[in-house]
């Protein structure tokens, strides 16, 4: 069986991305890393170790120990953290990201996964169905490092013939672990307030789109790429990837046919900015040719389920 490494499993992905591929490859075989606190559900379950990525040592350590075959990196600062602090996102998101190259490539890794996002994209971008190949010219420091990470990951791919692979993600929804600070948070946050005080202040405008994914679909997306045939991959780092677009409106009345009394009133901050630069809409084409991804989420779906999730964990003092 491979050994796999997942670094940044305390994050929202990392939460049950690591879980699920457990049940894959086994409790022993997937090991858990992150700078922060290993969420008990994965301390339990077999080998992890806490491990900034920025210690290059550290890792080559860690890939060594456990005789690692692959590596799924999803330590990041996201958008809106990252706006706050530029540095620390280059930092995390490129030394940290070239530091996973390169241990991988000392260490003979096969394969390593690392997401990008529709942050790749910018105000030049076609925003409406966003293509595959197009403009990449993002305005925040993590759309940054993003385009930089996929240029990254295409070097290490024709120099040293490696492995990698990588899907921009859209907005991802979840009720496990709470999102890390980016742009697209108020998609999660939505429902947490839904549930807990029947009304919610959204932090960008009604007629606001974006892309958006629920984090069944995402899982799926994910360990459908990393185990897919190599040779049926014609990218590397930059699949795009789609399920569905809505407006904050139209969020807000999904979650009405389940809570007739919620609320929501709209104030704007910084974070409109940024998600008015970022695509409506994605064409996600290639990775459905290539790698055969078929999303099972739309709005409605993942609002039902969403709410039937966290009513549980408010009902016993959860959340
Ligand atoms: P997150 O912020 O929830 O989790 C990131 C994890 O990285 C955290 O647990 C954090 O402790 C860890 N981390 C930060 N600095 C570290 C360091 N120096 N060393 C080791 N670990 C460190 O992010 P996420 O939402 O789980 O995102 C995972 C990946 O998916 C990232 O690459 C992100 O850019 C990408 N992505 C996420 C979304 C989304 O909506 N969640 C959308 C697009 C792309
Ligand atoms: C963010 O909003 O920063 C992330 C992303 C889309 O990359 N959720």
């Amino acid at each position: 069986m491979e050994n796999i490494l997942v670094i940044g499993c305390a994050g929202q992905i990392g939460t049950e991305l690591t879980m699920e591929l457990k049940k894959i490859y086994g409790n022993e075989h997937v090991i858990g890393t992150d700078i922060n606190k290993i969420p008990s559900v994965i301390a339990v379950n077999g080998p992890h170790e806490t491990l900034d990525i920025l210690d290059k040592k550290a890792l080559q350590k860690i890939v060594r120990k456990y005789k690692i075959d692959g590596i799924v990196n999803l330590a990041a600062i996201l958008s809106a953290v990252g706006e706050k602090n530029p540095l620390l996102a280059w930092d995390v998101n490129m030394n940290g990201l070239i530091n996973v190259f390169e241990v991988a490539r000392q260490e003979n890794v096969q394969r390593v996964l690392t997401p990008s996002s529709i942050a790749v994209f910018g105000p030049e971008t076609p925003q409406e169905n966003t293509p595959q190949e197009t403009i990449l010219r993002p305005k925040t420091m993590y759309g940054i490092t993003k385009v930089a990470g996929e240029l990254l990951g295409d070097y290490y791919v024709e120099k040293y013939g490696m492995d990698i692979r990588g899907l921009r993600y859209p907005g991802i929804i979840s009720h496990e672990a709470l999102p890390g600070g980016g742009t697209t948070d108020y998609a999660v946050a939505i429902y947490y307030d839904a549930i807990k005080h029947k009304k919610y202040t959204s932090f960008v405008k009604a007629d606001t789109v974006l892309p958006m994914m629920y984090m069944p679909d995402c899982l799926s997306a994910t360990i459908q790429l990393f185990r897919a045939d190599k040779k049926n991959l014609k990218h590397h780092g930059d699949y795009n990837l789609a399920a569905m677009s809505f407006t904050v409106e139209e969020l807000a009345q999904s979650i009405k046919k389940h809570i007739p009394e919620f609320e929501i009133e709209y104030k704007p901050d910084h974070r409109q900015a940024i998600a008015d630069t970022w695509p409506k809409s994605i064409d996600d084409s290639a990775a459905r040719e290539e790698w055969g991804w078929q999303h099972k989420y739309d709005l409605d779906k993942m609002t039902k389920d969403m709410l039937v999730n966290l009513q549980a964990k408010y009902d016993k003092n959860l959340i």
